[in-house]
């Protein structure tokens, strides 16, 4: 049983592990950069140890200053959170040469998934639907214009080594092959210093589903259903939900079936998330991400179970605390990201809080490290609270969201509350009727 773990992030994550932490009984380490010195993860802690200057290269993402935060400190665990150093493969290397456990998955496991053409080779393997595509890498421009032939236009050119939407390019036709080629290829050599691409065909309009999994690392694995996190802007999700409002519950058995197995098959151990894009009833993996993410809250809402406790004890090498039979998903949930950002231009704006009032009541989950008189520090991401709201369906679910962003205060700085209020009102919003496409449009009639 682990006696002390160290959580190698800050804001509203570390919150959320040290809770997790010590309802089990487990005693907390915060790690903090200079910047942080008063944030609210260092204060909750049961201890705290600064790691550098305020640039997350130098605290967050330094991987010496937070091993030696473990030696000193004496934990037995890290609980990565999400960002940092979660997906960080030779990180989870290091941990397993000190004797530290990482709280998520095997190096190679994330290995796997970091690299997206082994991804998708690992998952087709593995009896997942895919995106059809280029059979690994594409050279050349001509071979790039054979594999687009072949499938037929509009194509989409993705970088190996990417994720996150860069080093993207869509192909219409043959006449824009060239050049989206070329433009791809540089842009991932200079993004990730990796040149390699491959092909998909390229979908017009689909959602974002992404099917919430669980590995004990023994060969055991279920599926936490799916999330639909179409609602996003330049790749940055906004809005989230689950279950997804058009997919119907065979669906949902059929599709989380084939991931639960294909996690058994692979050992995988802790939390994953397999996204899919959705289309016309069918179902196509693009990524995978091999750790907590920030939405999972709407899944834990909607299953009433506590995912980070679970990361926690497969780390330990218990098996999951509940079985797919136990698993029975219950009503609607939804999460919207209060960023610290003004409108309409999303521009970050970091400050200090006047005044902060969490909202509260039935189906009402707010997670955040604010509080009055705390200071945003400029060095990191925006996001600065999740409200997480659950209703008996989904329109008792936004109607609760509703009461629930009236109630939030969040005075001092400009934050993105008042887009959601802006969203609730839109008829497609309410209906469930929307997709990859449709805030970026919506947007470009928004005057904030
Ligand atoms: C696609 C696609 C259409 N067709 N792949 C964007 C980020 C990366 N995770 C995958 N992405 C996409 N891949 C094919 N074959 C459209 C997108 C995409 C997108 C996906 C999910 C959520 C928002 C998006 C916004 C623009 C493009």
């Amino acid at each position: 049983m682990f006696e002390k773990i160290l959580i190698a992030n800050r804001g509203e994550i570390a919150l959320r592990v040290i809770r997790a932490c010590r309802e089990m009984g487990i005693k907390s380490v915060a790690v903090h950069s200079t910047a942080d010195a008063d944030a609210m993860h260092v204060r909750m802690a049961d201890e705290a140890v600064c790691i550098g200057p305020p640039s997350g290269t130098q605290s967050y993402l330094s991987i010496p200053a937070i091993v030696s935060a473990c030696e000193i400190t004496g934990a037995d665990a890290i609980h990565p959170g999400y960002g940092f150093l979660s997906e960080n493969a030779s990180f989870v290397q290091i941990l397993e040469d000190h004797d530290i456990t990482f709280i998520g998955p095997s190096a190679e496991h994330i290995r796997q998934m970091g690299d997206k053409i082994t991804a998708k080779d690992t998952a087709k393997a593995l009896g997942i639907p895919v995106v059809p595509g280029s059979d690994g890498g594409v050279p050349d421009v001509e071979t790039a214009k054979r594999v687009a032939a072949d499938m037929g236009y509009p194509v989409i050119i993705k970088a190996t080594a990417g994720g996150g939407g860069r080093g993207m390019k869509v192909a219409a036709t043959e006449a824009d092959l060239e050049t989206a080629f070329q433009t791809a290829r540089s842009e991932a050599k200079a993004a990730f210093g990796n040149d390699e691409v491959y092909m998909e065909k390229y979908l017009q309009k689909p959602r974002h589903i992404e099917i919430q999994v669980f590995g004990d690392g023994q060969g055991g694995g279920v599926h936490l259903g799916e999330r639909d996190c179409s609602l996003q802007r330049r790749h940055q999700k906004v809005f989230e939900e689950a279950p997804g409002p058009c997919i119907t519950p065979e669906e949902r058995e059929r599709i989380g079936t084939i991931c639960a197995n294909a996690i058994a098959k692979m050992g995988y151990r802790g939390a994953g998330t397999i996204e899919f894009l959705y289309e016309d009833g069918e179902f196509y993996f693009i990524e995978m991400n091999t750790r907590l993410q920030v939405e999972h809250p709407v899944t834990e809402g909607i299953f009433g179970v506590d995912l980070v406790r679970e990361q926690i004890r497969v780390a330990e090498g218990m098996k999951m605390s509940f079985t797919q039979e136990d698993l029975q998903l219950s009503g609607h949930a939804i999460e919207v990201r209060i960023n610290a950002e003004r409108l309409p231009s999303f521009t970050p704006c970091p400050g200090k809080i006047t005044a902060f009032h969490a909202p509260g009541g039935l189906g009402v989950r707010m997670d955040s490290a604010l509080y009055d008189g705390y200071s945003i520090p400029p060095y990191y991401d925006s996001l600065i609270g999740k409200l997480i709201v659950h209703g008996r369906d989904r329109r008792e679910a936004l109607a609760r969201l509703e009461r629930a962003l009236g109630e939030l205060i969040v005075d001092g700085i400009d934050t993105t509350i008042p887009l959601f209020h802006a969203l609730l009102a839109e008829e497609d919003v309410q209906t469930g009727n929307y997709n990859i496409h449709w805030l970026e449009k919506w947007l470009e009639t928004y005057q904030g």
